[in-house]
């Protein structure tokens, strides 16, 4: 009975990874120092582990960067617009950032979770070629310090489903046997170097797959089982059931399979050839933070034992998606504290049920005793169970989730007088050095909360003032007193909770800090109002109020697992909804409920997505029809891949959408018209993720090309996200640009 994890944090407990590479980017620090940290965070990493009592650990996780990236690395797949950078790190980081001269690649959602992988681009002319020293390197470095190491690389079959085919014919699929070799040779050279174990990461088999698919996935495996001198594979799935390819995975010639416990929900006991086989039960939640149920575990891990050949005990996933450790977290106060684990709880948690296994449950007994002890004060809080909140659900009536129609709605907001072709901005506008040094002596002490909020109000006049000048025709406060446009909310809603140092890694060197969701939603009062009013008390133009929609909210959180996700959402729903109408009521005409997530919490089996839709739908719906009718509401949605959301979108039913399209080339408003949209739509008219000042003539082009697809009543004009991460110099020329095309535009029609 093994104990083991599937993956780690490697960002550093304090974000040192993150301060290290952006160092290294700066030109502040050289690579040694840079790879020094690595070094350090690894060692770091394995030494907590093996106290817990892991007796395998995976090796290989770590990343300056992300590990999809390494895996093309390590395969010879780096676009070949990279090639002639000769040094090895700034290559890599080139691929993943772009130079001045290099796009970088595209980026996009890891599964179902909030991290960002960078999507490998495979072309005819891509040579596959094996580099595998970054892996033997960590290999070698953990054997130097007596880690039992199971080397862990991604799989041929996800690492090209999960790849982006430039050109050519066929699907990438095709090319698994130019990987093959690679993937023997890697195994020769691990044996050689000592692992007993590889774990080979296959994901991708938890979405729907064909059933050509499956059967690549048998003869891949059962080629790499045919290597004569190769450690024992374990192939690794997360994220969900393995559905048709577990019985395929168990018929190959593979040594073990590791299955999610939490997030799917595969029959083991039937699946021949599992009796032959290791079988890594992930019955930790790898990617949320509760504490875990130490003898429901116990029960399923029982349930096991007779229709495995051998048993280890896991997390679910690896355990990049939660914080490293609760440890960090000095405000978190009993009986919440007692609720929870992170990452090196859940290690522990591990190592408790392997023992059970091994020795019996009396070995545990303290374990398990205060495991029931905190499970039984989490059911019985208050706090879970607000009366009052849940009457209010349950008389929530089908026409608490609806407007008027879109014409009655149009009437009722001719009052705005806006322009055809009106021009706006998503919400944020650059977070200053002024406004960070502000929340930083908030936070430190050094002013108090009037001179904050002074201070806040003096950056909102500088961006009214600014769009005024600009001349756009809907304006927006900038969000210069929101760190981040969940966290803001969840600081101020009861059942949330803040972690102070529960860092996640969103993408490369950023991090988010996702709040945990663990009790009824509550509003105790507005959040918003005072800096929208203020807003609006400086200029005669409509300013917009800004909110998080719930299923963003949700999707950026840790949330509750003893209720259904569309409860939750709809307690979301209801504390925005009340947003809402006391923006109304303080004279704001204009609400813009977020929704970028929409997409991101879309389950990964088409069988389960319409279920998800009609509830996010529904939760978006709920928060959005508490106004009335004159007043008009936005929402907006990032990162292009519409296509499985877009009636989804058409549902939300907001007088104005707008989206990220200058990347796609308005291609989302051909869809939007198939699926009967008529209401407004913004497609962003410039890229807000690079520097890069769009030309006037340019926006213009791409707002003809919009006006092809949708009339002039219903066309919007707007970048396709925040300006938060840009600068203002490029911000102030970008919107100048964008107003003048959009007046030259609107002139011509
Ligand atoms: N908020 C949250 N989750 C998100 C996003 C968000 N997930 C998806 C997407 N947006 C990810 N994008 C980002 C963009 C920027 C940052 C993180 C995720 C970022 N983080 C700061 C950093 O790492 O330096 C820290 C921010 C802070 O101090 O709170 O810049 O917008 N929840
Ligand atoms: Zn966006």
């Amino acid at each position: 009975f093994t104990a083991t994890v599937l993956g780690s944090p490697r960002i550093g407990p304090r974000r040192e990874l993150k301060r290290a590479v952006e160092a290294y980017w700066a030109g502040r620090i050289g690579a040694d120092a840079l790879l020094a940290t690595g070094a350090e965070l690894r060692a770091g990493m394995w030494a907590q582990q093996q106290a817990a009592g892991l007796d395998a650990i995976p090796v290989g996780t770590f990343s300056h960067y992300d590990q999809m990236l390494d895996t093309a690395v390590m395969l010879g797949a780096l676009p070949e617009r990279v090639s002639d950078i000769d040094d090895p790190l700034d290559r890599y980081f080139a691929a993943a950032r772009g130079t001045d001269t290099v796009a970088p690649l595209e980026m996009t959602k890891w599964f179902d979770t909030n991290y960002h992988y960078l999507v490998p681009e495979i072309s005819p002319g891509t040579r596959f070629a094996l580099d595998p020293s970054k892996l033997l390197g960590e290999l070698a470095e953990a054997r130097a310090q007596d880690v039992p190491a199971r080397p862990a690389v991604i799989g041929p079959v996800t690492f090209l489903l999960l790849s982006k085919k430039v050109d050519g014919s066929g699907t990438l699929l095709d090319r698994v046997d130019e990987l093959l070799p690679l993937y023997a040779e890697l195994l020769g050279l691990l044996a050689e170097a000592g692992a007993e174990w590889v774990q080979i990461d296959e994901p991708a088999l938890v979405a729907d797959r064909t059933a050509d698919d499956i059967a690549v996935v048998r003869r891949v495996y059962d080629e790499l089982a045919a290597v004569v001198q190769r450690p024992a594979i374990l192939v690794a799935s997360y994220f969900g059931s393995l559905g048709d390819a577990l019985p395929a995975l168990a018929a190959t010639g593979i040594d073990g399979i590791a299955v999610d416990l939490v997030a799917g929900a595969d029959t083991l006991a039937t699946v021949p050839g599992l009796a032959r086989k290791h079988v890594v039960a992930g019955v930790v939640d790898g990617r949320n933070v509760w504490r875990t149920d130490l003898e429901r575990a116990l029960g399923t891990l029982v349930t096991l034992l007779g229709s495995v050949g051998s048993l280890a005990v896991s997390t679910s996933c690896s355990l990049l998606h939660v914080p490293y450790t609760l440890d960090a977290e000095t405000g978190l106060e009993e009986p919440l504290r007692s609720w929870l684990a992170f990452g090196a709880e859940k290690s522990v948690e591990v190592v408790t049920l392997a023992t059970a296994l091994r020795q019996g449950l009396d070995a545990v007994v303290g374990a398990v005793d205060a495991g029931r002890a905190a499970l039984r004060s989490r059911r019985e809080d208050p706090r879970l169970h607000d009366q009052s909140l849940r009457a209010r659900i349950d008389a929530l009536t089908s026409g608490t989730r609806g407007r008027g129609g879109a014409d009655i709605r149009r009437k009722a907001q001719r009052g705005l007088g806006l322009p055809l072709l009106p021009t706006t901005t998503i919400g944020s506008y650059p977070q200053t050095r002024e406004i960070r040094v502000a929340r930083a002596d908030l936070r430190k002490g050094v002013i108090d909360d009037a001179e904050y909020r002074r201070r806040m109000q003096s950056q909102i006049a500088e961006v009214v003032a600014l769009q005024e000048e600009l001349g756009l025709d809907v304006l927006v406060h900038g969000e210069p007193e929101r760190n981040d446009m969940v966290q803001y909310f969840a600081e101020q809603l009861g059942g949330f909770f803040a972690t102070e140092n529960g860092w996640v890694q969103s993408y490369g060197s950023r991090c988010v800090r996702p709040p945990i969701l663990y009790g009824d939603v509550r509003r105790p009062a507005p959040m918003t109002t005072e800096w929208i009013t203020y807003a609006q008390s400086l200029t005669e133009k409509p300013v917009k109020g800004m909110l998080t929609g719930p299923v963003t909210i949700l999707a950026w959180s840790f949330v509750r697992d003893d209720q259904p996700l569309a409860e939750t959402a709809d307690q979301v729903a209801l504390a925005i909804r009340d947003e809402t109408v006391d923006l109304q009521a303080a004279g704001i005409r204009i609400i813009q409920v977020d929704e970028p997530a929409l997409r991101e919490l879309l389950p990964l089996r088409a069988a389960d997505q319409q279920a998800y839709l009609d509830w996010a739908v529904g939760a978006f719906r709920l928060a959005t029809s508490g106004v009335a009718d004159s007043t008009q509401i936005h929402t907006h949605l990032c990162y292009s891949e519409f296509g499985e959301v877009i009636e989804a979108i058409a549902g939300l039913d907001a007088d104005v959408t707008s989206l990220e399209a200058a990347r796609s080339h308005m291609e989302v408003l051909g869809d939007l018209n198939e699926v009967g949209f008529d209401l407004g739509v913004g497609p962003g008219v410039y890229d807000i993720h690079s520097p890069r000042v769009p030309g006037v003539d340019e926006i213009a082009s791409l707002l003809k090309e919009a006006l092809a697809a949708v009339p002039a009543e219903r066309l919007w004009v707007n970048p396709d996200c925040g300006l938060k991460t840009r600068g203002v110099a490029e911000t102030t020329e970008s919107l100048r640009h964008l107003v003048e095309a959009a007046r030259s535009v609107r002139a011509g029609l």
